[in-house]
């Protein structure tokens, strides 16, 4: 019965709708949407680029608009039948995955000339900035890190998702959005000097650790795009299709600076993938046993080393050197642990749910270097030695979180509790002591708003709790005496990144 109604309910609006679907489409969205729904001025309009967006949301802004964007609102120009057909419509797929090769990448490269200053045009220090997210209005903030005052506010290209990456001296952030926009930022400069579209749904990107080259994984087309670092200009795109002919999603794309290699994760194939970046193949391969190869793609640049997996491995995670590659699958309360010099599984791992990606943290207790991530099922935090891979402890927190953050100065590990959006844990933020395991404060830095993500000053002395709302803001703790030192009004502000701490790939946040 339930199923007949939403049939019903799927069709109905779409046959009241005044003209058909696809013309009011042509007529009202495609010049900022793209004819063909790949996106243009505005973002793509498919069902995999708007699995964050629900549909009700989606018939809002379709009516109403969006705020600081070129969005207008509908409501007057169309009936609600025809908003609620053309909802139906952009939540449909194509019947085709689309094309998106070297003639489409190429043709969406910005490259902005002029003059540029090697120093920074503003004073602060350039490694203790945060670049921060706005995903609310599309946004981000270069922020001081000592004044925490805002140095510029830009707009970035529609939902950007993962961590920004640096280039190595700090200088240059790259961003990814959903649609596939890569954007390279000139901090010193305060300007986005290069941009280029990689996919039409994309994961994330990855810098190599000599700043020389991005990768970029994506799930829509199923491909790997390289891009020459320096203006983002296409040098490659290999196909993600694994040894039985099957193509696959990218996952996420990391970089392994100690290894001088990409790791690729895929999500259709058990298969992960090591893409060298710096070395000459001989050399590379050299740093595995090449009995765990399976083959090698036969290229003179970026070979791909193909790694057999047990399982759909889609979630990574690195130990500090880069030898251990720790991974998840979808829907396993099981946790992998690959040795990536024999490409062989070392130890499984007993996680409660499954954690976001990069939410782990590592520090040293009692000797042992150990991981700690929080995961999106229940309120509790996995404590694993990373000697015997053996779980520790589980922590109890109010709530299933997204994020756990720390620093080597602080005695905390913080976490937030907003994975469900349960009201009861939403607003808390976690402290656990790193040397007892137990849990040592909750706070709430505002009670009944969304608590999220948390990053580190260089020093460690300061950190910044988002608060997750249209009308949020960033607080600023003092991290010792956990007193609130600063609110800074910021519009859905997600995630924030410490230049210092991620060029110098702090153990106590993501790389
Ligand atoms: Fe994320 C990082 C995947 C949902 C906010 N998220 C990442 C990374 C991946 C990932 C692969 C690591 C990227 C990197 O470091 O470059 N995220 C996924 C998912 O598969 C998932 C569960 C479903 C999806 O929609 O893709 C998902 N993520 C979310 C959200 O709903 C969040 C909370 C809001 C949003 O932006 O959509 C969210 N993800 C983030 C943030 C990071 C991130 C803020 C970077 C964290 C960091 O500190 O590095």
């Amino acid at each position: 019965m339930k199923l007949i109604c939403l049939v019903f309910l799927w069709f109905v609006p779409v046959a009241l709708a005044a003209e058909p679907v696809e013309k009011l489409y042509a007529t009202h969205c495609a010049s900022c949407h793209g004819a063909d729904r790949l996106g243009g001025a505005g973002p793509a309009l498919l069902p995999e680029n708007l699995e964050r967006l629900r549909r009700p949301e989606a018939i809002k802004t379709i009516a109403e608009g969006r705020v600081a964007s070129q969005m207008a609102g509908f409501a007057e120009k169309l009936s609600k039948e025809d908003i609620e057909a053309l909802t139906g419509l952009i939540y449909t797929a194509l019947p085709q995955v689309p094309v998106w090769g070297e003639k489409e990448i190429s043709a969406s490269h910005i490259r902005v000339a002029g003059a540029m200053s090697d120093k920074p045009i503003f004073k602060a220090d350039p490694l203790n900035l945060f670049v921060v997210v706005e995903l609310g209005d599309h946004h981000a903030t270069i922020l001081d890190g000592d004044k925490f005052e805002p140095i510029t506010r830009f707009q970035t290209r529609f939902a950007l998702h993962g961590g920004p990456k640096f280039s190595p001296d700090g200088r240059y952030v790259y961003f990814a959005s959903r649609d596939g926009w890569i954007s390279k930022f000139d901090i010193y400069n305060l300007k986005i000097v290069a941009e280029i579209r990689a996919g039409i749904n994309s994961r994330n990107l990855a810098v190599s650790g000599d700043g020389k080259t991005i990768l970029v994984g994506n799930y829509l087309p199923h491909t790997l795009v390289l891009l020459k670092a320096d203006d983002l200009s296409l040098i490659k795109i290999i196909e993600a299709v694994g040894q039985n002919g099957k193509s696959s999603r990218i996952s996420a794309v990391y970089q392994a600076e100690p290894r001088g290699s990409f790791i690729a994760a895929l999500k259709d194939v058990k298969e992960v993938w090591e893409i060298p970046y710096a070395v000459q193949k001989s050399n590379w391969q050299q740093s595995f046993d090449p009995a765990s190869v399976d083959m090698v793609v036969r290229e003179k640049t970026f070979p791909v080393r193909r790694i057999s997996v047990d399982d759909y491995l889609d979630d990574f995670f690195f130990d500090q050197t880069y030898q251990h590659l720790i991974s998840t699958a979808r829907d396993s309360k099981k946790g992998h642990v690959l040795d990536l010099d024999t490409g062989k599984k070392v130890a499984d791992l007993d996680l409660p749910g499954m954690p976001h990606l990069g939410s782990g943290i590592t520090w040293n207790y009692q000797g042992h270097p150990v991981m700690a991530t929080p995961n999106t099922k229940e309120g509790l935090v996995t404590v694993i030695d990373m000697q015997t891979w053996q779980t520790i402890k589980q922590i109890q927190t109010p709530g299933p979180g997204f994020f756990m953050r720390s620093h080597e100065n602080t005695p905390y590990a913080w976490t937030d509790g907003f994975a469900t959006g349960n009201p009861l844990s939403r607003d808390t933020m976690t402290l656990i002591d790193k040397n007892t395991l137990e849990v040592a404060h909750i706070l709430r830095p505002e009670p009944g708003k969304t608590a999220a993500h948390v990053e580190f000053t260089r020093d460690g002395k300061y950190v910044l709790v988002s608060i997750w709302e249209m009308d949020g803001a960033l607080v600023i703790y003092d991290a010792q005496t956990l007193k609130e030192v600063k609110r800074i009004p910021m519009c859905k502000p997600s995630g924030k990144y410490n230049v210092y701490n991620k060029i110098t790939r702090s153990a106590g946040t993501s790389h």
